[in-house]
């Protein structure tokens, strides 16, 4: 069958946060130390492709449980314009994501923050063993049977759950630490529910796919966006959801599937813009947790995700819907989300081309150990 490899590797994922959970317990004081070290700093995250929109993801679930600052960069942004990335008068940490710890511009990324910047970097990838791993100060590590398939699926959400929990237990949040406890269970039931489910919603052959979100769920919305891209080729866009009236909603029409990710904070607003498209005449997917005990009836189709419900949980629950939905739409439209076109597994470069030496880019900004030695700015 096509795309075996994908399903299993979508399903096998809540047995991974399992295993996950129980090792990151063993670290808890690694962990607590770590976030002792940093409390002060600005947590730049950072990765390429799905590993920047788990990035993005985990930034906006770091602040809402810290209340720490935080920003989610592509790890290309570090290389051309540091200067955009970190301030030298700000403390900041890096926290650097990559599924195979091997691509070219997440590790040079890491290296340049490091050993040009003096930035230390805080590495989450899939391989220990791996360049990434090796070039950080520090690393979260988990038990993680090597992916096959060149699109991401449980990389994305056990990285996830790895650094979320390395976060709670940092913090010594025990009591949001134990709803850790009760997501393979129920990550188990949301992909019994979405393969019921999926098959007959994508059998529409829609021809646009359209993600919106807001908060900890923007990031999951892009990378919804890139999975439905990626295996099936559709065309698929991805937007805050509010955002989505300003001009995108030009192009909605009959063909228009629109994927609303319910966030608790904002589902009034989000529920008003899935009665406003539907008079547009797009389709809407919503997915929402059992707080949401009203279903508006422009709602076409509805996925209530079991567990125990908030961002976090809900954050790591809906995304095997939606790795789901883009392999059952590649599927429809005939196609192998095991061999996706154009990509492969790992995107390698050749960055030898001379860049800036440090100095010169930095000129902009007085050198802080000159002016105040004592002041370290990232340490
Ligand atoms: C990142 C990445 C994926 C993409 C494809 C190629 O890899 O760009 O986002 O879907 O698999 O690799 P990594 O740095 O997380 O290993």
């Amino acid at each position: 069958m096509n795309g075996k490899l994908t399903y299993n590797e979508i399903h096998r994922q809540a047995e991974i946060w399992r295993g996950a959970t129980a090792a990151l317990a063993a670290a808890r004081e690694e962990h607590h130390v770590l976030l002792q070290r940093y409390q002060n700093h600005l947590w730049v995250f950072t990765g390429c492709g799905t590993s920047y929109y788990l990035a993005q993801t985990a930034a906006a679930l770091f602040t809402g449980l810290t209340g720490l600052r935080s920003k989610a960069v592509p790890a290309s942004e570090i290389l051309i314009y540091p200067e955009l990335v970190f301030n030298p008068y700000e403390r900041t940490v890096a926290v650097a994501f990559s599924r195979s710890g091997t691509t070219t511009e997440i590790v040079r990324a890491v290296e340049k923050a490091r050993n040009e910047l003096g930035i230390p970097v805080l590495c989450v990838s899939c391989d220990p063993q791996s360049p990434l791993a090796r070039a950080g100060l520090h690393t979260v590590t988990f038990p993680f049977p090597a992916e096959e398939s060149v699109v991401m699926t449980g990389s994305f959400t056990t990285m996830l759950l790895s650094l979320m929990q390395a976060t709670l237990q940092g913090r010594k949040m025990t009591e949001q630490a134990a709803v850790l406890d009760q997501l393979p269970d129920a990550a188990g039931a949301v992909l019994a529910l979405a393969d019921e489910m999926l098959p007959a919603i994508v059998a529409h052959s829609f021809n646009q796919f359209v993600f919106l979100a807001q908060g900890p769920f923007y990031g999951l919305a892009n990378e919804a966006a890139l999975k439905m891209n990626e295996m099936s080729l559709s065309a698929s866009r991805s937007f805050h959801a509010l955002e989505y009236r300003h001009g995108p909603m030009s192009t909605t029409t009959a063909e228009t599937l629109i994927t609303l990710l319910a966030s608790k904070k904002g589902v009034e607003y989000e529920l008003q813009m899935a009665a406003d498209m539907k008079k547009l005449g797009a389709r809407i997917l919503l997915l929402h947790d059992s707080s949401l005990n009203c279903l508006p009836g422009e709602v076409d189709f509805d996925l209530c995700i079991p567990g125990p419900g908030g961002d976090f949980a809900n954050a790591l629950l809906y995304m095997p819907v939606l790795q789901l939905l883009g392999y059952y739409n590649a599927l429809h439209c005939n196609q192998n989300p095991d061999r996706p076109n154009n990509l492969t597994a790992v995107v390698k470069l050749d960055l030898s081309a001379p860049t800036l030496s440090e100095e010169k880019s930095w000129s902009a900004v007085p050198d802080l150990h000159n002016l105040n030695p004592g002041l370290r700015t990232h340490a």
